[in-house]
């Protein structure tokens, strides 16, 4: 139920494959892995050979996003794809697959690659969270594996996750599958996530939508914007 005048249960949200019905603070924000480590030259991203110039554009539209979850006071979450500096969290499958230029817990320009504390580990300053916003670091590409992401979500009587974030098919496709199985409505905004193969984005959008939304729903930025004005007009005078 929204505590604000007149503000309908449900918001309607131009979505794929139809429309998404979004409840006023009972759908969270979560913003996957806007790290220095994936979005900029010299990380984890580049050391597996990636152009990271192909996620700058999910930059802007996750932070016309951030503004507006700010603006309503509705939920944030950001997570970190991390590891402990002594790496105990990371599987050696995962830190040796392949044949990378370096591998994670690995010194590259931004410090130790994936590892906590380190500056390729923070978010992207832009994006960085603020003060009681959600920051859960995950040592897998979904969210939800051995993390507290459920029990925080539950805490908070999150229902609905709004998805921005990197890369589309790896770690924010991943989480929307763990999420979708767990009982949460996924909406992913289309211009707020990046792949560094944008062939993968587009499959991955059309995966999501196919069979009547078999993994949730996405919806362009401006949708998305548009259902939420009623929300922000209902704000309070002292929140405007
Ligand atoms: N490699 C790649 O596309 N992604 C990752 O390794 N992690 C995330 O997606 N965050």
């Amino acid at each position: 139920m929204s505590v604000e005048m007149g503000l309908p249960v449900a918001l309607p949200v131009a979505a794929r494959p139809f429309e998404f019905r979004l409840e006023p603070h009972r759908a969270a924000l979560v913003v996957i892995d806007m790290q220095r480590d994936f979005v900029e030259p010299g990380g984890f991203g580049a050391a597996l050979g990636n152009d990271v110039s192909q996620l700058a554009a999910a930059v802007d539209p996750t932070r016309a996003l951030l503004d507006t979850w700010r603006a309503l006071a509705w939920p944030v979450v950001h997570t970190r794809e991390s590891h402990a500096p002594d790496l105990s969290d990371c599987p050696p499958a995962k830190r040796n697959r392949g044949n990378p230029r370096l591998r994670i817990g690995d010194v590259g320009p931004m410090g130790r690659l994936l590892v906590r504390g380190e500056p390729g580990c923070e978010i992207v300053p832009s994006l960085a969270p603020q003060p009681g916003e959600l920051l859960i670091d995950k040592p897998g590409k979904g969210a939800f594996h051995v993390t507290p992401l459920q029990a925080e979500l539950e805490r908070l009587g999150v229902r609905q996750l709004v998805f921005a974030g990197v890369t589309t098919e790896v770690c924010v496709q991943t989480t929307m599958r763990e999420a979708n199985d767990r009982g949460y409505e996924c909406l992913l905004v289309e211009e707020a996530t990046a792949s560094y193969f944008p062939a993968f984005k587009a499959a991955t959008i059309e995966m999501i939508v196919a069979q009547g939304g078999i993994v949730g729903w996405v919806a362009p930025l401006s949708a998305l914007l548009a259902a939420l004005q009623p929300a922000l007009a209902a704000r309070p005078p002292s929140a405007a």
